[in-house]
């Protein structure tokens, strides 16, 4: 998986609708850059080394995938998008907006283009005090001072004022804090454990995940399924009974809901796939009276995927007892959950076609699954 990584930007505009320039950046850097975890006041700032009108400044802090050039272009994207022209003078000039990467985690980096950290920031109240906001404490990787130390020692005497008005979170869009426990399903290679941590990251949710990896009789089942089918079965009602049960009594006042990358019912629609038909009533009986009083998600999310980009991402992620899988099996599973969802009258279910898009390359593939996740609330 490619590294999260957090960045601090520095936001300014003193041409037009300057509040308004500052908010469609934020809005825009949220959709190609990433989720917005901290935002600062907004400044009233004096035009520092040159004459212009005052500027709105602001800070950001951003959790991002992408590497320091390729932000660095994204955000000269946004930068031309919203209007700002290429620079004429060699001189500061008054511009819309003005996006500036401060720092990249603790990383330093000097390449043609870009210069992390931002050289001059220690110079710039108009930087320094929304970024006090935000992080007073992270130190500065070369000079090795917090930033309210620098803010102490800064020498820029300007008068700079915040404003009364704040920018809004563009995650605020999405209320998932409707819900307390969001269940995402799907095939086997579907993307289920990926979709389901980046909502925790994102939103705050505590993250649920099937432990099946150490389940000693998976790779047995793939080789002689007949042979291991019921005791696989088995033991999965039996792990997934203890761990749902451990994991929704541990309640975590710090995390807004639950998101899990599975549903306890997948153990039915697996057994009836694996199963004989008599084994898989004797197996139903079990699981009904295990499970009678279980929490149900109160969304439940199906990821449909395909068949060949299911097989894609199983060859990915090359757990050597999965290599074999053939299309048949994941067709008769996809039939079962589709089947199963069918008969289900009490579980709010959101089915999401995915087999054209791909939510982990692509901020907005993601953005589009949460759309249709939202659509529901
Ligand atoms: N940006 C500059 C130069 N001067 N002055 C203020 N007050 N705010 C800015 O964002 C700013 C500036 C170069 O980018
Ligand atoms: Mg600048
Ligand atoms: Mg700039």
């Amino acid at each position: 998986m490619t590294p999260t990584k957090t960045v601090y930007i520095a936001l300014g505009s003193n041409k037009g609708n300057k509040l308004q320039y500052l908010q469609s950046a934020l809005n825009a850097i949220f959709e190609k850059v990433g989720i917005i975890q901290k935002i600062s006041k907004v400044y009233n700032t004096p035009a520092l080394g040159f004459e212009g009108d005052d500027f709105y400044n602001a800070c950001i802090k951003v959790s991002t995938t992408l590497k320091p050039k390729k932000l660095l272009k994204v955000l000269q994207n946004i930068e031309s998008d919203l209007g700002r022209l290429k620079r004429t003078k060699t001189t500061y000039e008054s511009r819309e907006i003005d996006l500036d990467i401060l720092f990249y985690d603790a990383e330093i980096v000097e390449e043609k283009q870009v210069t992390i950290p931002h050289p001059e920031l220690q110079n710039r109240k108009f930087v320094l005090q929304p970024l006090h906001d935000i992080i007073k404490d992270f130190e500065h990787p070369t000079l090795n001072k917090s930033i309210g130390d620098l803010l102490d020692e800064c020498e820029d005497d300007s008068q700079i004022e915040p404003i009364n008005i704040w920018l809004k979170n563009p995650k605020k869009e999405y209320s998932f804090s409707k819900f307390n426990f969001i269940a995402i399903e799907g095939n086997i290679g579907a993307g289920k454990t990926s979709l389901a941590g980046k909502i925790a990251q994102d939103f705050n949710a505590k993250l649920i995940l099937e432990r099946f990896a150490d389940n000693p009789f998976l790779p047995k089942f793939y080789k002689e399924p007949e042979r291991y089918a019921f005791t696989l079965e088995m033991s999965f009602l039996a792990d997934r009974y203890q761990q749902i049960s451990d994991d929704l009594s541990q309640l975590d006042l710090f995390k807004d809901f639950i998101v899990s990358d599975y549903d306890v019912h997948k153990s039915l629609i697996f057994s009836k796939v694996t199963l004989p038909e008599d084994e898989f009533l004797l197996y139903r009986k079990l699981f009904y009276q295990v499970y009678k009083d279980i929490a149900k998600p109160d969304l439940y999310v199906y990821l449909y995927q395909n068949t060949k980009r299911l097989q894609e991402n199983i060859k990915k992620r090359g757990r050597k007892y999965e290599k074999d899988i053939e299309n048949e099996y994941l067709e008769k599973i996809n039939s079962g959950y589709l089947e199963f969802l069918k008969s289900q009258t009490d579980l709010n279910v959101k089915i999401i076609d995915i087999s054209d898009k791909d939510f982990v390359k692509n901020r907005g593939d993601y953005l589009w699954i949460l759309n249709e996740i939202n659509d529901e609330v």
